[in-house]
């Protein structure tokens, strides 16, 4: 696993089973650059080995921002052929977020921009404190979302807000993204990391196994026809039967106590 010492501009903090990941560049309001990219890309695919994790959780550094968006000084200098490269740089290690087996939460402590949104959309779910903002401002720098936000953000909150939301790059504020289903839940700002925690543990009190085959069946039913879909889920449903843990949760209602489950 990587340790928070090899990392320039994140912050790692293990507790219990859940890591929780902080883009850490304040001064700049947590702007992705291409270090933050590369550090975020050989992170989560540490996460992804460790088996002792069940739950990542990512924040922003400080009170104002998740992260204002890619670091637009970088963006300035960029060609056609680099500007392709370092979209689906970012893309490639967003879907990885997206990809891991065990859930990931963002807590969106502040401006969710651009590519900071893109993140934030890149997460399992989102809770958000009541002074975030969300937008994708692209438009009015010349550009468009390219981490994934133009696919992503439809299929969040439909296409009808997304346009809205893409077209204009008007930001909206925490209530609306509530409103619209970006964001599942709105906290007070001092209450966002107890939040967050408390949703982590709703999930990870339930069967590892089934946590992990949940999430593939919902995101990878996406990439799926209509009727490998269903295919897809009673595969999963039928593996899940032959598991400790089915038998030990299912025990459990029977016997009327808690469950003990081990992952296995
Ligand atoms: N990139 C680089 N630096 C940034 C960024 C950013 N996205 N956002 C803020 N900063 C810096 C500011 O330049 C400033 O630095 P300095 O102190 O050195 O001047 C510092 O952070 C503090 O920012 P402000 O003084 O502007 O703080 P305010 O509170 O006045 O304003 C805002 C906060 C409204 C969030 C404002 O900073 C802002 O509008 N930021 C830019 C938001 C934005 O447009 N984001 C989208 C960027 S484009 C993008 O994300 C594309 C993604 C897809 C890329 C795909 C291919 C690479």
């Amino acid at each position: 696993m990587i340790q928070s010492d090899e990392l320039d501009t994140l912050s790692i903090e293990t507790e219990d089973e859940i890591i929780w990941v902080e883009v850490n560049r304040p001064d700049k309001l947590n702007a992705l650059n291409d270090r933050v990219l590369t550090e975020l890309e050989n992170l989560f695919e540490a996460i992804a080995k460790e088996d002792s994790l069940r739950g990542v959780i990512i924040r922003g550094t400080g009170e104002k921002a998740f992260v204002a968006g890619a670091d637009i000084k970088e963006l300035k200098d960029l060609n056609r052929r680099t500007g392709e490269d370092s979209s689906r740089k970012g893309q490639k290690i967003f879907q990885s977020i997206e990809d891991m087996p065990i859930p990931v939460v963002g807590a969106i402590n502040g401006y969710a921009l651009g590519g900071g949104a893109e993140l934030a959309m890149a997460c399992h779910l989102r809770i958000a404190s009541e002074k975030a903002v969300f937008g994708l401002p692209e438009v009015g720098l010349g550009l468009i979302p390219g981490y994934g936000g133009t696919q992503r953000l439809p299929k969040l909150v439909g296409r009808t807000m997304a346009l809205e939301m893409i077209l204009t790059g008007e930001p909206i504020q925490a209530d609306e993204a509530l409103d619209c289903g970006l964001v599942n839940r709105v906290v007070p700002h001092s209450d966002l990391e107890s939040e967050a925690r408390g949703l982590m543990n709703a999930i990870t009190n339930n069967a590892p196994l089934a946590i992990k085959k949940a999430l593939r069946s919902v995101l990878k039913g996406d990439e799926l026809g209509p009727k490998q879909r269903y295919e897809h889920e009673s595969d999963l449903f039928g593996e899940l039967c032959e598991t400790k843990d089915a038998t030990e949760g299912l025990s459990a209602f029977l016997e009327k106590r808690n469950p003990e489950f081990k992952g296995e």
